[in-house]
């Protein structure tokens, strides 16, 4: 269809599979994390299928590597239609274990990287009067969980900015804001988990009941995107048919 779109954490799970669907619809997709390696081969693999991507090394805590990244994007394709904001991490732990370089890590990436990239392509929208933001937040950006409460109020932040964001730039500049709201995935994300007892909580989840895949929070993704312009999926709330909530 012609669009240009950003994709953060790019490189696996939620974001790899939206890439390649958005490619698949006719989406030049930016592709953007920081194993470029990963970047590379996917971009083959739409290359592969007829579609267009461009790889982009980026840090999304990092804001002159995000503006560089968005720079290098509208310098190939001219503009910038469709920003998914989907870069995150979920390492779990008790509060009281002090893992405070988790947290940390997750303020940056979850909150403060989503609010770099928003920063660097909304001037683009807002020139163009169009637009379409999806921030991915989460299940845990609607309620706590037990060991995930950083996570959580990282996720909150999102969904509170997705809210505030749209109320801002819906009408006055012509974007529509989605927040996207998964229950479990199957992605990497869960690798990354240190603690052991949570992973093999994480584990033993995994095995009584069927996660969702990738594509499918993108084929939700492509639902909001394809929707008329007028019509503004504000929220993507999907869940494992097993997992209630
Ligand atoms: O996880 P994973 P998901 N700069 O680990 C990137 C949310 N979510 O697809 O830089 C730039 O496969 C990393 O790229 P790289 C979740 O919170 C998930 O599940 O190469 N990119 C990788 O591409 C997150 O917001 C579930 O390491 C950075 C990507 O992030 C989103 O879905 C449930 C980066 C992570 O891919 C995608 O996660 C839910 C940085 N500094 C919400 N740091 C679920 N899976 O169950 C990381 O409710 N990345």
């Amino acid at each position: 269809n012609g669009k240009i779109a950003l994709i953060t954490g790019a490189s696996s799970g939620i974001g790899a599979a939206t890439a390649t669907r958005l490619a698949e619809a006719g989406v030049t997709v930016g592709l953007a994390a920081r194993r470029t390696d990963r970047l590379d081969a996917l971009k083959a693999d739409i290359a592969e299928r007829g579609g267009n991507a461009l790889a982009i090394e980026m840090d999304v805590v990092d804001p002159a590597s995000v503006e560089a990244g968005v720079r290098a994007l509208v310098d190939a394709c001219g503009s910038i239609d469709i920003l998914v904001n989907n870069a995150g991490l979920m390492p779990l732990s008790d509060i009281d274990q002090f893992k405070t370089d988790e947290w940390h890590r997750m303020v940056d990436v979850n909150v403060k990287g989503l609010l770099n990239t928003t920063a660097a392509v909304l001037p683009q929208m807002i020139r163009q009067h169009a637009g379409h933001i999806f921030n991915t937040s989460s299940i845990a950006g609607r309620k706590i969980f037990k060991g995930l409460s950083v996570y959580c109020a990282t996720k909150h932040a999102v969904t509170a900015f997705s809210d505030g964001l749209r109320m801002e730039v819906g009408q006055k500049h012509n974007i529509r804001v989605t927040c996207i709201q998964p229950g479990a995935v199957a992605t990497e994300l869960y690798d990354r988990i240190t603690d052991p007892g949570y992973r093999k909580q994480m584990d033993d989840l995994a095995r009584q009941m069927t996660f969702l895949q990738g594509a499918d929070i993108a084929a939700t993704i492509l639902f909001a995107l394809q929707a008329p312009g007028h019509v503004n999926v504000a929220e993507l709330f999907v869940l494992p048919t097993e997992q209630g909530w």
